[in-house]
């Protein structure tokens, strides 16, 4: 039997239109766009008058249950994809992490098993790459063409436990740039980032804010250009993960002018975060140790011209949580595995559910953004960079039926009491936003309707996904 929904009256919003209109959905898909749509009895009609209807968010930077080393992340797929959905996301791309001598293949089968029967929006994972070889080349391209896993990571810093060398990711660019996916690149000088670990633990100072201190954005800039000229060489195209520094941003612009193709994301604590929280020793600090570390408030404005401008083509929040409360919901290796040393504090902060209303409201409302441009940074350009597009990031006939339906003009208030993430802080504590999600549907079922929960933890798909398509 054919489900069929209609959307009556919304603001239609994507990255190139803005008109009103009716949306009929059926079968988990755009079925038309058009005015006064029929429709019968037994249909199920949506009244999105005075609203906006955006296509649903894309995050293309989570962590859910995620280990580094000791620390496990605070939100699994359960909590995790419920808290994108609530805050209007409804798809997101994790990570698969390739264990130390295990294949890129059964990592992959290790991702699935994590998000089975548990993922309440869709999702799809990058794999992090960790040895680079002939065996791992060769699943690499299976990975791409069969397993629908056309993204990599890879980390110039955490030498000895993520790290890759520049051989390694200039072999890797090559063979995923031909393959047509993409190589995604955590930029920061991760040797000289030890060295000057070292050096601030043996002078003493071991409290969060050195973890700052010890990774200065020129550090940033440096991987950030080095990265590029690896890219150019192989004639591939790269994407920069969690760009935070001016010094990073001027290589990107540089590159994009000359027409290579560079991509870069920002993160939501980049844009309304900066440097001076890293003040006095307490340790309430490590809220803000996620790397890189929140750089100057002239980045900040930096960061949001660029991504106007299209310097910077993706906000994504890089969500990857940890506690502040050691034993908070029973996670341990918390935050204050770091409690004496800040080098061992877990890097990362929770932001999975306030991206689409932070962004609005600091962007939007606050008319940095066009509202076009919103939906391009949270949806349309993630769908097109990582092999999604066009059936996901856009409203058009035949694309999955992902729909945010969203006031524009609601005030509410953001706290850590009133997110579905397990983490037990936000970093948007208390900050009054306007714009708030209302209703949420994701392949034509409604998933969230104000405050009400609808989906379930078994409608979550995986996404494989496709080639990068050039733009
Ligand atoms: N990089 C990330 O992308 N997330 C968490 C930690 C890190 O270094
Ligand atoms: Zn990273
Ligand atoms: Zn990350």
């Amino acid at each position: 039997m054919s489900s069929v929904m209609i959307i009556k009256n919304g603001r239609i919003v994507t990255a190139v239109d803005d008109y009103t209109a009716d949306i009929l959905i059926e079968n988990e898909r755009i079925k038309c766009i058009g005015e006064n749509l029929e429709h019968g009895l037994d249909h199920e009609v949506i009244d999105a008058t005075g609203m906006l209807v955006f296509p649903g968010g894309i995050d293309c930077h989570t962590h859910l249950e995620n280990t580094f080393g000791d620390s496990t992340t605070a939100d699994d797929f359960l909590s995790g994809t419920k808290a994108a959905a609530f805050g209007g996301t409804t798809t997101i791309l994790d990570f698969a992490f390739q264990g130390k001598d295990v294949g890129v293949l059964q990592s992959i089968e290790d991702a699935l098993k994590r998000a089975e029967n548990k993922a309440s929006v869709d999702y799809g994972f990058h794999m992090i790459t960790r040895q680079i070889n002939e065996q791992s080349l060769a699943e690499m391209k299976m990975a791409i063409n069969d397993e629908g896993i056309s993204s990599f990571k890879l980390f110039m810093a955490y030498p000895g436990k993520m790290m890759v060398d520049d051989a390694d990711i200039f072999q890797a660019l090559k063979l995923v740039g031909n393959c047509g996916g993409m190589i995604s690149l955590h930029a920061e000088n991760g040797i000289v980032i030890e060295q000057l670990i070292r050096e601030a633990l043996a002078q003493g100072h071991t409290s969060p804010r050195y973890h700052s201190l010890t990774r200065p954005s020129l550090l940033e800039g440096e991987a950030t250009h080095r990265g590029i000229c690896l890219a150019e060489l192989a004639e591939a195209p790269v994407y920069f993960v969690h760009l935070s520094a001016m010094e990073a941003l001027k290589q990107v612009v540089e590159a994009r002018d000359r027409g290579i193709p560079v991509f870069a994301e920002t993160c939501p604590h980049y844009l309304f975060f900066d440097e001076s929280v890293y003040q006095g020793d307490s340790f309430e600090v490590a809220k803000y140790v996620m790397s890189p570390p929140l750089r100057s408030k002239e980045a900040q404005k930096d960061l949001w011209r660029a991504l106007k401008f299209d310097d910077l083509q993706v906000v994504a929040t890089d969500h990857c949580p940890y506690c502040m409360k050691e034993g908070h919901l029973g996670k341990i290796n918390q935050k204050p595995l770091g409690k004496n040393d800040f080098s061992k504090i877990p890097n990362g902060a929770p932001g999975l559910q306030d991206r689409m209303t932070v962004v609005f409201d600091g962007g939007v409302k606050k008319g940095k953004l066009s509202i076009n441009r919103f939906v391009e940074l949270m949806s349309t350009n993630p769908a097109k960079i990582f092999g999604l597009f066009p059936r996901k990031g856009t409203i058009a006939v035949g694309s999955d039926a992902d729909i945010l339906i969203f006031d524009p003009n609601e005030k509410h208030i953001l706290s850590s009491k009133n997110n579905y993430s397990n983490c037990d802080y936000s970093l948007f504590e208390g900050r009054e936003v306007t714009g708030r999600v209302k209703k949420v549907i994701l392949r034509g079922k409604k998933i969230v309707d104000n405050q009400e929960w609808l989906g379930n933890s078994r409608y979550g798909n995986f996404q494989k996904r496709g080639q990068f398509c050039g733009f």
